[in-house]
């Protein structure tokens, strides 16, 4: 397979102004026609260079004009994904009727089935898999779509914009025509077809315009999306208050699709959506589904001007729509419920996972400089970095003059497919400030550590603080270089107050600093006493910290410091150190013990009636596995798990009476409903029943039952579970059955039992696991059920990293299996055998074994990049 470099790109040799396509719906084949009104693009220089289509193996051509000339063979060359006419007219329309077969697509890309409905994914490179075409995102066309299909089996034919005609063919067929007004790249093209129910609504835009909403589902699951309809009307309210953003069609639709490789996809006026992130009822979906189904309808929606009305002009651009979309996302979900509450979950999920992807071998920056397939790009670090990058910019120039450059950015480029070198501009020409440097955040990966060191000289009152940068390098890049990282902090005293201190100048409890150069020393005068540094505030940088707290600074920046998300991570570093003690006890096999100061903490934490529960209960989540294996100069996965339900124990032991009393506490009766206060009041409970179950408290053992048999609520049901499971609790093996028993007809609550049942740490966990796949529940075809059973076996320690090798060698079957069905689930579910250099050596070893057995296969572009890189 060829690597595709950024460095290479070149402006289209030919523009597609409008494109008219036919869809003849059919079970067994369907014929696609396509009219593309074609012309040679100025800009591109020589006028006799041929005309170079892109096009799927699976597209099988039947007829090819130019204008009204039928081209013979000889006029025109295919290979497996091109089509080669090396003659053209200057401007001409392009004739090409193909036939596909969308029953036999398991790639889930392009035109596919899923159920008994046809739909499409066109991002990234799907289009190909539909006609012949210049599938790349800088050309942009004006789309007409004519579908004709059976009106009894699809009553519902949807394609982007607005309808315009409807009709009878001549043998009897329906034809529905669609029109979409605003050019887009063909990624954005989306088409359904189905006997599909809808739930209609309405929203009058902030100019007075209405637009119909209108959201489509299979008839057994209209009523659960409800919550999606109010989530999508405060995006579109929240948009034109917080970006001036207003929607521009007469109609909005989401269709709901149950086999779907990502989450969703923000097609131009016709999103479709895996229905794991759409649909929602108490009964069956817990708060965090609710919240990430409010979180991705915003985002998708959010997407309809910043990812369709500017476009990317190429994918090694795809973070100028997606960084910037998930930083809209997450400030959405912020205003919508805690910002604090909502910082903590994504830095957590950052710097678990993003971390450890730009610290292995799939490394790259935000802007990557190459690929071989684009699709393994649709990454942590171009979504959440580059989400973080959007957030920085917005600390550098602050809200008023990053809406100021937001509104540039949006009216310079209508309509246009730009780079991220755009976007930066826009903010600095409506700021006038200089990202110069801070713009190699895009092209450099890797995660910078910063060291920081203090002196405090009391006689003068001047407090000095040198910060040292250094970015290790990555398997991307040999040289790093000095970044623009802005540091927002505060001084405390040691009673826990904010000291005000002057820094150039100005007098102030909170800075933002700009740490430019490798080393650099920041004064701070008129401090009277030894303070405690609170160092980026709210995340203000994704970089890793070092600075040598004791135990008792970070018990004063957890109880004291005025910035909520710094006091959530004083409490996850003490609890880092500690846990490592811990850790490296187990690696040696000694007895584990510790005088954990963490406790003491925490139970002043408990005894504090003041704070919000929902923080509370993140302060007491102990760092997670995959956050401590990130953290880890050699990874030992069982040592790990030894010390964290080691930890556990002893915390629930040392307050065992203040978790009962929490749980009493925190217990909501009544109806259930998915605000923010109520999932407050049931994560502090749920986290407060998952330590009093670590204790020998009968009552305990007995309320987790009681809870699990009783809740109304899917959040406290598959809690009280999930922490039998966890605890290994007598009756977990009953519970479990019971639970599938209860609620084997509701897909999505199936593929949470799948997911925990291959979570279940235990001796025989891989041949559980193997039950697992041969369960009726299961579906190799479909990616959510893959996702629960084998990514959540890629998170059991006693399964996945069985000492024999046992977890890697299936794990890899699986993956050569669906490396022919679905490549692109395929390379995903790669990613738990991409650490392996990381591992202990034994395990390491095999791991490395697995990965060189893959790669003996006939491989996808997909699975071979991910598996070459890792053996680099
Ligand atoms: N922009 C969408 C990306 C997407 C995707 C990419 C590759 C393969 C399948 C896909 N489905 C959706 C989703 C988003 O970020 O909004
Ligand atoms: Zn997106």
């Amino acid at each position: 397979p060829s690597t595709i470099y950024l460095k290479d790109y070149q402006v289209p040799p030919y523009l597609i102004d409008k494109t008219e396509l036919t869809f003849d719906l059919d079970e067994t084949t369907t014929v696609v026609t396509s009219r593309l009104h074609m012309r040679r693009n100025p800009e591109f220089g020589l006028s006799t260079t041929p005309l170079v289509l892109d096009s799927g193996v699976d597209v099988k051509l039947i007829a090819l004009a130019i204008d009204d000339y039928t081209l013979p063979e000889e006029e025109y060359r295919l290979s497996e994904n091109q089509l080669i006419i090396s003659a053209t007219p200057d401007v001409f329309i392009l004739t090409c009727e193909t036939l596909i077969e969308p029953q036999n697509n398991t790639r889930l890309e392009g035109l596919y089935r899923s159920s008994s409905m046809f739909c499409t994914q066109c991002e990234a490179e799907g289009f190909r898999h539909i006609t012949f075409y210049l599938d790349r995102p800088d050309v942009m066309s004006i789309f007409t779509t004519t579908i004709i299909g059976d009106e009894s089996r699809y009553p519902v034919m949807l394609s982007n914009g607005n309808e315009i005609e409807r009709g009878k063919t001549d043998e009897g067929k329906t034809f529905v025509v669609w029109h979409d007004p605003f050019p887009k790249p063909a990624y954005l093209f989306a088409l359904v077809a189905g006997d599909l129910e809808v739930k209609n609504d309405v929203f009058v835009t902030q100019s007075n315009k209405e637009v119909k909403l209108q959201i489509f589902t299979e008839s057994h699951n209209l009523d659960k999306v409800d919550y999606a309809m109010e989530a999508l009307k405060r995006s579109m309210r929240w948009d034109e208050t917080a970006y001036g953003r207003e929607y521009d069609l007469d109609i909005f639709m989401i269709v709901a699709v149950d086999d779907f490789n990502m989450g969703a996809m923000e097609n131009k006026g016709l999103n479709i959506f895996n229905s794991s992130c759409l649909l929602a009822s108490p009964k069956t979906t817990t708060d965090d589904s609710y919240l990430r189904v409010e979180a991705i309808v915003a985002h998708e929606y959010f997407h309809n001007w910043s990812g369709n009305r500017v476009t990317c002009r190429d994918w090694f651009q795809l973070s100028l729509k997606e960084g910037f979309t998930v930083f809209r996302d997450q400030s959405f979900s912020a205003d919508m419920h805690s910002e604090t509450v909502k910082r903590v979950e994504d830095v957590s999920f950052l710097r678990t996972a993003q971390f450890a992807e730009d610290a292995g071998p799939m490394a790259h920056p935000v802007r990557p400089a190459s690929f071989i397939e684009i699709s393994n790009f649709y990454t942590l670090t171009v979504y959440e970095k580059g989400s973080e990058i959007v957030r920085m910019i917005h600390t550098l120039l602050g809200a008023e003059k990053f809406r100021a450059g937001s509104d540039l950015y949006f009216e310079r480029h209508d309509g246009q497919a730009v780079t991220c070198d755009d976007f930066v501009s826009a903010m600095e020409d409506a700021s006038g400030v200089d990202l110069t440097h801070f713009k190699r955040w895009y092209s450099q990966s890797g995660t910078p550590v910063i060291e920081v060191t203090d002196e405090f000289d009391a006689a003068s009152g001047v407090y000095r603080l040198t910060m040292t940068q250094h970015t290790p390098e990555t398997a991307a890049q040999p040289v790093t270089l000095p970044l623009h990282i802005p540091v927002k902090m505060g001084l405390l005293d040691p009673n826990g107050q904010e000291i005000s201190a002057y820094f150039n100048g100005q007098e102030s409890q909170e800075h933002v600093l700009h740490l430019t150069a490798e080393s650099q020393v920041f004064e701070f005068t008129g401090v009277t006493t030894q303070p405690v540094p609170s160092l980026f505030r709210s995340f203000s940088a994704p970089i890793k910290l070092r600075y040598d707290y004791s135990s008792e600074d970070l018990l004063l920046l957890m109880s004291s410091d005025s910035d909520g998300f710094n006091r959530w991570s004083a409490a996850q570093q003490l609890a880092v150190n500690e846990l490592t003690v811990l850790i490296n006890q187990a690696i040696a096999k000694q007895a584990l013990s510790i005088d954990s100061q963490l406790v003491k903490g925490f139970k002043n934490l408990l005894e504090n009636k003041e704070l919000d529960p929902a923080m509370v209960a993140l302060i007491l989540a102990l760092p997670s596995q995959a956050y401590l294996s990130e953290l880890a100069e050699t990874i030992y996965p069982a040592a790990i798990k030894e010390a964290r339900g080691f930890f556990k124990k002893l915390i629930a032991k040392e307050l065992e009476e203040d978790f009962g009393r929490l749980y009493r506490e925190h217990h909501l009766e009544g109806e259930y409903s998915p605000q923010a206060k109520d999932i407050a009041h049931r994560s502090l409970k749920n986290m407060a029943l998952s330590y009093w179950l670590e204790t020998d408290s009968e009552l305990a053992h007995q309320t987790v039952k009681t809870q699990f048999e009783s809740a109304n609520n899917m959040t406290d049901q598959f809690a009280a579970l999930s922490s039998a499971v966890h605890s290994q609790h007598e009756d977990a093996e009953n519970m479990l059955a019971s639970f599938y028993e209860q609620w084997q007809h509701e897909p999505l609550v199936v593929i949470k039992w799948l997911m925990l049942s291959a979570n279940q740490e235990a001796a025989d966990a891989l041949s559980r696991v193997k039950g697992l796949m041969e369960h009726e529940a299961f579906d190799l075809k479909n990616p959510n059920k893959v996702r629960s059973v084998l990514g959540g076996f890629g998170q059991n320690v006693s399964g996945f990293h069985h000492e024999d090798g046992s977890g890697y060698a299936f794990l890899a079957d699986q993956i050569i299996v669906l490396n022919k069905l679905n490549p692109q689930i395929a390379s995903r579910l790669c990613t738990p055998l991409t650490r392996w250099k990381k591992l202990q050596p034994e395990l390491g070893q095999k791991m490395k074994g697995q990965l060189e057995r893959i790669l003996k296969e006939d491989l996808s572009k997909d699975v071979y990049e991910v598996i070459s890189k890792c053996l680099a």
